[in-house]
């Protein structure tokens, strides 16, 4: 399987406040939001996880083992809580979201020294690209 590890900088964002929309986040937070350039680490030991989304702003932590359900707090997001599960899908890590919003959840995978996200939230689609720190 692909290897995550590492620290990843954000160099692109597409309809990151659609997303933020279909997760109800209010409109002072997206603006700051939206400004931001996060940074992901990633630690990974076969299939343990933890991603850390770090900004100036706000900081999210996710632990997971791939294919084991986690209730998941989304704290600092939309702090709506979530049965969520990550599975792999090739060389892609694909997490469902279970909860009040549909279609929810996120793939990420790497091409070439880029780390690629997709965010899924009802009907929007955000996409994010990273590079190696
Ligand atoms: C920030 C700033 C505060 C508002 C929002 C944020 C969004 C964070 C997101 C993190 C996704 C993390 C994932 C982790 C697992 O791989 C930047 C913290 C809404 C969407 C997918």
């Amino acid at each position: 399987p692909a290897d995550f590890n590492g620290t990843w900088n954000l160099v692109s964002s597409e309809n990151f406040e659609g997303y933020m929309v279909a997760l109800g986040i209010d409109f002072a937070t997206r603006k700051i939001a939206k400004m931001l350039k996060p940074q992901k680490v990633f630690k990974q030991d076969g299939d343990s996880f933890s991603i850390n989304t770090t900004s100036t702003f706000r900081t999210y932590l996710v632990e997971f083992t791939i294919g084991e359900e986690f209730e998941e707090d989304n704290k600092g997001l939309d702090n709506r809580k979530c049965k969520s599960v990550v599975n792999w899908d090739g060389d892609k890590i694909v997490c469902v979201q279970t909860g009040e919003k549909k279609n929810r959840g996120w793939t990420h995978w790497i091409e070439g020294d880029d780390l690629y996200l997709e965010l899924r939230c009802e009907d929007q689609v955000s996409r994010q690209v990273f590079k190696r720190a």
